[in-house]
């Protein structure tokens, strides 16, 4: 129900429904039936209800964001750890324990509103903290580097990875000749391409990332001091991805995985939390580091400057509407408090520029700040007035300053934003700084910091996507950057590709270094979760099944923290070998195992015979196993994982289960989330 500002025009008794109206109030007596000329027509212009009805709903949509157009948000609050006084005035870090209201939005950004969530693609980690003296963009990726160096060439990254302007294809894919023409022709992107052709792409969950600042920014203290800072979320369950395999079907089973998930966690009260962290340093650090960090396709290792926790966020609230707050959601870089400035990292100065400009398109109005989930929760005053949609206008005569009447508000030197006063002497020149020169050596160092699965995982995501490309001389192009990157990927990707010869490696500006020594933070595998919280079993059940074993397995999971779904024949559900009757959440060709991080099969010897006949059933198995996943089964499901080709004593990822112990037994080896040791055998 629409409610008025004014509170209710209709008084309602408790349980009436209240009257339809028009936009303008007026109760309406039919919404079934257009204004027509006798019962067969002809319509007459003169149904105001009808036109303003349609009228409405032609309007509804606004354009998508040219960028990050799919995502999803929710709100719930910053919290800091202690006072940060000594290195910044922002009033959101003076005080240990304050919580501070917050609104997230993650995103994909290459496809469209309606595209899949498991496209291989940066995600957007966008926080709004609504702070007492106004609201804090961090509008941040879940990787710490970026394609370009300068904002200038961003619509060309853009474009190029969007889909072909003659074809209007590939959606949400960055597979194609476009992207690969661009990427292979921008040295500057190879480190970027190495995070992007990761796992870090295909995140498990927005619950299981970690989100970057990207950009060195400053803190400032009460003087106006300045320390560097590098901003770093870091999830309280550990990081986890998917592979490949797995994304793309469920892309197919639930393309709106990453969505549901976030929403199902924070519907049963498993609030997602994130940890922020700082790392912090000074001029002499900046000056003596191997790279400029002013160059956003650097990062700085964890291992060389140790990330401080600072603060935790807490995401406990969906939006009511998501078209109000997380379509309306304007985010902006610019957006910063008292207390923290930017450096002069090219790209973050000419975002600075984008995302205002951005809004007014996508809004419509410069009064986008007027719509609640956009309004700073702390007072405001201004002569900002009138235009479309102006909600909030001055009262009172006065609407300039200076004005001799002493009414309104005044700037305060004392407490307002202060940028840090660095000295420039340098001419007005179009140039990249050489300090931002060497391409290679830091995507050397993340290729190196990966374990081996990861680095096979990159090394297929090269051969599928340049598999995409049409041109050879592209896909020659980018080999001969990945020759920089390590010999040996660049060998293995020519040679899945059908490469007859190698070709001569990049002409590189500056040496790639191999003395940068390997980063383990850089590592999704060696930073995951200590637990199985948060994750998800799928058990396939059947008629006949052992109901106990089938609650011992409920209360293991969720004394973990993770959740059950059960997955059976039909809805409807299974009936117990006992007689009980359970219901299930998904049917079997509605519930396939890329929906879970870990499966049971608990199946009775009728259930079984039944499930190897089906192939949704033996996909079920099949990829749990090729997925590397933990798989519980009781003896009678043995037949089904001999038709689908798996033994059952294949290796440690299969777990028996007899007795009620097993179930917790099975659960903790689900800590682990995947067997990658198997990864060998199944050749995925
Ligand atoms: Fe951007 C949206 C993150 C570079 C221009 N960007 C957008 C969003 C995120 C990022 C998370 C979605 C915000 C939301 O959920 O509404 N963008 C980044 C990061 C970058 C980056 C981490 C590099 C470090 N962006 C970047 C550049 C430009 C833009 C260089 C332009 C010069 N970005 C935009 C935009 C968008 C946007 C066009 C589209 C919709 C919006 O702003 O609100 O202004």
């Amino acid at each position: 129900m629409i409610r008025g500002n004014g509170g209710e025009l209709h008084q309602l008794a408790e349980g009436d429904t209240p009257v339809m109206t028009t936009a303008q109030g007026g109760p309406v007596a039919d919404d079934q039936n257009t204004l027509k000329v006798g019962p067969r027509g002809p319509a007459l212009i003169e149904d105001f209800h009808f036109r303003e009805k349609i009228f409405h709903f032609d309007h509804e949509r606004i354009p998508e964001r040219v960028v990050h157009a799919r995502g999803y948000g929710a709100h719930g609050y910053f919290e800091t750890y202690e006072s940060l006084a000594k290195y910044t005035r922002a009033d959101l870090f003076q005080r240990a324990g304050e919580k501070t209201p917050a609104f997230v939005r993650f995103s994909t950004v290459a496809g469209s509103e309606g595209s899949a969530d498991l496209a291989r693609d940066v995600r957007g980690f966008a926080v709004k903290i609504y702070t007492k003296e106004g609201n804090w963009d961090l509008v941040g990726n879940n990787i710490p580097v970026f394609f370009i160096q300068d904002a200038i060439k961003f619509p060309d990254v853009i474009h190029s990875v969007k889909p072909e302007p003659d074809r209007a294809f590939p959606q949400a894919a960055s597979a194609h000749d476009n992207f690969w023409d661009f990427i292979s022709l921008t040295p500057e992107s190879m480190h970027m391409i190495m995070w992007v052709m990761s796992d870090r792409a295909i995140p498990r969950s927005f619950r299981f990332m970690e989100g970057f600042g990207v950009h060195t920014f400053r803190l400032l203290d009460a003087k106006d001091e300045s320390t560097f800072v590098k901003f770093i979320w870091k999830p309280k369950l550990g990081l986890q991805s998917v592979v490949w395999n797995e994304a793309v079907k469920i892309n197919g089973a639930d393309p709106d995985f990453h969505r549901r998930d976030l929403w199902d966690a924070i519907q049963s009260g498993n609030f997602p939390e994130w940890e922020l962290n700082v790392q912090l340093f000074d001029q002499t650090f900046a000056d003596s580091f191997d790279f400029d960090v002013l160059d956003p396709t650097k990062l700085i290792p964890e291992e060389i400057l140790k990330p401080i926790p600072i603060g935790r966020l807490v995401l406990d609230r969906m939006p009511d509407n998501f078209f109000a707050e997380t379509e309306q959601v304007a985010f902006m870089t610019q957006n910063v408090p008292p207390g923290i400035d930017f450096s002069n990292d090219p790209l973050l100065q000419g975002r600075n520029f984008s995302y205002l400009d951005t809004q007014l398109k996508r809004l419509g109005s410069p009064n986008f700040t007027h719509i609640p989930i956009n309004a700073p929760k702390c007072p405001f005053a201004h002569f900002q007035q009138d235009g479309h949609m102006a909600m909030r206008n001055p009262v009172g005569r006065t609407n300039y300053q200076p004005n001799s009447r002493g009414e309104g508000p005044r700037e305060d030197p004392a407490r307002g934003f202060r940028s840090f006063a660095e000295q420039i002497d340098a001419p007005k020149v179009r140039l990249r700084a050489e300090s931002f020169a060497d391409h290679y050596s830091q995507a050397r160092q993340f290729f190196n910091s990966q374990t081996v699965p990861e680095q096979k995982h990159i090394a297929m995501a090269l051969t599928f996507e340049l598999s995409k490309v049409e041109a050879p001389v592209i896909r020659e192009r980018m080999v001969a950057h990945l020759l920089n990157i390590d010999e040996a990927l660049g060998a293995t990707v020519a040679d899945k590709l059908g490469m007859e010869k190698l070709p001569k490696p990049a002409d590189a500006a500056v040496t790639p270094r191999d003395d940068l020594p390997a980063s383990p933070a850089l590592s999704i595998i060696q930073n995951g979760p200590a637990s199985f919280k948060g994750r998800k079993v799928g058990v396939l059940a059947s008629n006949g099944c052992d109901g106990k074993l089938l609650k011992a397995l409920q209360v293991a999971i969720e004394k973990e923290g993770a959740v059950m779904e059960l997955v059976a024949p039909k809805v409807g559900g299974v009936e117990t070998a006992d007689g009980t009757k359970v219901a299930a959440k998904h049917m079997i060709d509605g519930g396939p195992s890329v929906l879970f991080d870990a499966v049971v099969l608990l199946l009775s010897q009728e259930g079984a015979e039944r499930l190897t006949g089906e192939a949704a059933a033996r996909d079920f198995v099949a990829d749990a196993f090729a997925h590397c996943k933990f798989i519980g089964f009781t003896s009678a499901a043995v037949p089904l994982l001999a038709k689908t080709g798996v033994a059952p004593d294949a290796d440690e990822g299969l777990i028996a289960l007899e007795g009620p112990t097993s179930a917790a037994k099975f659960v903790e080896s689900c800590r682990k989330l995947r067997l990658w040791a198997r990864e060998a055998a199944v050749k995925l």
